[in-house]
C-alpha cells in the first residue's frame, strides 16, 4: 500500500475478499465495463452538455492521453477542485486510467486548504475552474504561485488565463500505451475529512474498499438504469460521490444530472425538467427546499418524478424530517456517513417513524459498531455513547498522520468517529450529536440537536443552531442562533414556547441570537465551530 497509509491487517483483507466485498475491480475498469454495457445511454448531464457512457469513456481516454503528455504518470497525485461540471468526471476517470490519484477538493476551499492539500500529497498538478460562485480560482492559483506553493502544472476549465486550458489537454486520439493498471488493494484517491475551519485531513481510499461501498449503496438505494440522480451537493464530497452518489448511479447504468448549486430555484427546476428520481442534500438545504415548496416560490413545480430525498451530513431534526413526504411527495432516506468509511442508511421500506427519527443502520453486515463510554467500555443497549467502527470500507488510518492516528483509532483498529449515538430498539442508530458539540452546563449535558429540534417546531422558525458559550460560573451556557421565516418571534415568546414543550430548564437557551444565515462547511452543513468562534469574538469584544 502507498507509503504513509495504514493497510487492513491481512486476516481482515482475506476475510473481506472471501466474503465477496472486495472484488479486485479498479476504477479504470469500472468505467470501461459500464461503457460497454450502457454505451448509448446518457451518463452525465450538466453545464449544457449531455454525454453518453461511451462518450464519457472516450473522453476519459483522450484526457488521460493528454495528461500523460503533460507529464502525469502512475502514482502521481493531482488535486482536483472542480464544481459540478461533467469535466469533473472526465478528469477523475482520466486520472484513474493513468493510475494517478485524484485528491478531491471542494469548490469552497481556498488558498490555505489547497496549499495544504498540494503540500501534504506532493501533488504534481492542480485542476481548477476559471470562476464559480463568484470566486476566481485563477487568482487563488496566482496567490499560491507568488508564495511558491502551486504545483508547476495547473489546468483550468474555461478561460485559462496564463494556465493550461483543460480543453486543450485532451489528445486528438487516445494512446493506450499510457494507461497503467492499478492494484485494486492500493489507494485510488484521497477524500477529505469534513469541516472548513482547521485543515482537512487526507483519507486514503482503495479501489477495493470504495467500490464495495458504491455497489452496496446502489443496492440499498434500489438504483437501476432508470435512475436519474441529481448531484445538488458538490460532487467531490463523499456523500454525493458514493452514498450512492454519482458513482453508484454509474454503477447501475443510470443518469447523473449535475446542478451548479443546490438553491431551490436551480435544483428543483432540474428535478422537474430532467425527471429526477433521487437526490441528496444536507439538512440546511432540505429546509430551504421544504420552505420554498411549502411557503415560497417553488410551490408550482412538478416534482412527481422524485421518489427519494436523501438527507445526511448532519442531524436532520425529526420536526423537519416529518415534512418531507407531505411537502415534497417523496420518501425520506436518512444517511449518516463519513468520508472515513462507515455509512448508515434508513432503508426504503422502513416504517415512516424509523425514517424520520433515526439515522439508519450500517450498509454492510461486516460493519462493526461499538457504542462506548469515555473509557471505551460498551454502554448498555439504548444508552448514548461514543461511536467506534471498523469494517470493509472504513480506513485504518489517515494519510501521513501517525500522531493523529494514535488517538483517532483504537489499538484494534476501530475508528473513533467523534459522534455520540444510541442504538434504538429497532436496531437503528440515532445520532445525539458530535461529542465536541455537546454543551456542558455546570455538569448538565445539553445536546445541541435536541434543543434545535424543539426550536424548529416553532412555526416562525426556519432553522436553528445551538452552541455552548463559555461562562465563568457554569463552564458553558446555551446559546441558540435562530433564522426566522418572516417576522421573528420575540425572545421571550420563543423561550415560553420551549418551556411549554416541557424542555428541562437547564436546556432552555440562556441567549438567543436572530441571524440571517449560518456559516457553512464546504458541503453546506451548518458550522457550529464557526458559530462558537463568532460568539466568543462577540463576547470578548469590549462593550
Ligand atoms: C448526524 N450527523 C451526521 C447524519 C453525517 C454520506 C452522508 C454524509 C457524509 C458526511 C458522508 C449525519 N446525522 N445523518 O461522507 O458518505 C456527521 C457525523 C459524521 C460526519 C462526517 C456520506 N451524517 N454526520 O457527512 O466526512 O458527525 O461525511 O462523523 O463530511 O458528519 O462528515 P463527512
Amino acid at each position: 500500500m502507498l507509503d504513509g497509509c495504514t493497510p487492513w491487517p491481512e486476516e481482515f483483507a482475506a476475510r473481506y475478499r472471501a466474503a465477496g466485498y472486495w472484488t479486485g475491480e479498479t476504477f479504470g475498469e469500472f468505467l470501461r465495463e459500464r461503457a460497454r454495457r450502457f454505451a448509448d445511454r446518457v451518463a452525465v448531464v450538466g453545464a449544457g452538455q449531455r454525454w453518453t457512457y461511451a462518450e464519457l469513456d472516450a473522453r476519459a481516454d483522450a484526457m488521460a492521453t493528454g495528461l500523460a503528455r503533460l507529464g502525469i504518470a502512475s502514482g502521481d497525485r493531482v488535486v482536483v477542485q472542480l464544481p459540478n461540471i461533467p469535466e469533473l468526471l472526465e478528469v477523475v476517470f482520466a486520472l484513474f486510467r493513468l493510475g494517478a490519484l485524484p485528491v478531491y477538493a471542494l469548490p469552497a476551499h481556498r488558498g490555505s486548504e489547497i496549499t495544504h492539500l498540494c503540500a501534504t500529497t506532493g501533488a504534481k498538478a492542480l485542476v481548477v475552474t476559471d470562476r464559480h460562485g463568484g470566486f476566481d480560482y485563477r487568482s487563488m492559483v496566482e496567490g499560491m504561485r507568488r508564495q511558491g506553493t502551486a504545483p508547476e502544472l495547473v489546468l483550468v476549465a474555461g478561460e485559462a488565463g496564463g494556465h493550461v486550458p483543460l480543453d486543450r489537454a485532451r489528445a486528438e486520439s487516445p494512446d493506450p500505451a499510457v494507461y497503467a493498471a492499478a492494484d485494486p488493494a492500493d489507494v485510488a484517491f484521497f477524500q477529505l475529512s469534513g469541516g472548513t475551519t482547521g485543515l482537512p485531513k487526507l483519507i486514503p481510499r482503495t479501489h477495493d474498499d470504495y467500490l464495495y461501498s458504491v455497489r452496496a449503496s446502489a443496492e440499498v438505494c434500489d438504483l437501476g438504469p432508470d435512475t436519474v440522480y441529481l448531484a445538488a451537493l458538490p460532487a467531490a464530497h463523499n456523500f454525493p460521490m458514493s452514498s450512492p452518489g454519482f458513482l453508484g448511479v454509474l454503477h447501475a447504468g443510470g443518469r447523473v444530472v449535475l446542478a451548479p448549486n443546490p438553491a431551490p430555484e436551480t435544483a428543483l427546476a432540474l428535478v422537474e425538467t430532467e425527471r429526477v428520481t433521487i437526490t441528496a442534500v444536507v439538512p440546511p438545504i432540505a429546509l430551504l427546499w421544504l420552505d420554498a415548496v411549502e411557503h415560497g416560490t417553488q410551490g408550482g413545480r412538478d416534482l412527481s418524478s422524485l421518489r427519494v430525498l436523501q438527507v445526511g451530513g448532519a442531524k436532520f431534526a425529526p420536526e423537519a424530517a416529518r415534512r418531507v413526504r407531505p411537502v415534497l411527495g417523496c420518501a425520506l432516506q436518512q444517511v449518516f456517513g463519513m468520508a472515513e468509511g462507515l455509512v448508515n442508511y434508513t432503508r426504503l421500506d422502513d416504517p415512516e417513524q424509523v425514517a424520520t427519527t433515526t439515522q439508519g443502520r450500517p450498509l454492510s453486515p461486516a460493519d462493526e459498531i461499538r457504542v462506548v463510554d469515555d473509557a471505551d467500555r460498551p454502554v448498555p443497549d439504548g444508552e448514548v455513547g461514543h461511536l467506534l467502527t471498523r469494517g470493509p470500507y472504513t480506513i485504518r488510518g489517515y494519510y501521513r498522520a501517525d500522531a493523529h492516528n494514535a488517538t483517532a483509532f483504537t489499538d484494534d483498529g476501530f475508528y473513533r468517529t467523534g459522534d455520540l449515538v444510541r442504538m434504538d430498539a429497532s436496531g437503528n442508530l440515532v445520532v445525539e450529536g458530535r461529542a465536541k458539540d455537546q454543551i456542558n452546563r455546570g455538569g448538565e449535558k445539553v445536546s445541541a440537536e435536541e434543543v434545535e429540534n424543539h426550536i424548529l417546531a416553532h412555526p416562525a422558525v426556519h432553522d436553528a443552531a445551538v452552541v455552548g458559550m463559555s461562562d465563568p460560573y457554569l463552564g458553558e451556557r446555551v446559546c441558540a442562533y435562530v433564522i426566522s421565516r418572516s417576522a421573528p418571534p420575540t425572545r421571550s415568546e420563543l423561550l415560553r414556547f420551549l418551556r411549554e414543550r416541557g424542555l428541562a430548564a437547564y436546556k432552555i437557551p440562556d441567549r438567543v441570537e436572530f441571524v440571517e444565515r449560518f456559516p457553512a462547511t464546504g458541503v453546506g452543513k451548518t458550522s457550529r465551530r464557526e458559530l462558537r468562534r463568532e460568539l466568543s469574538r462577540r463576547l470578548d469584544a469590549p462593550r
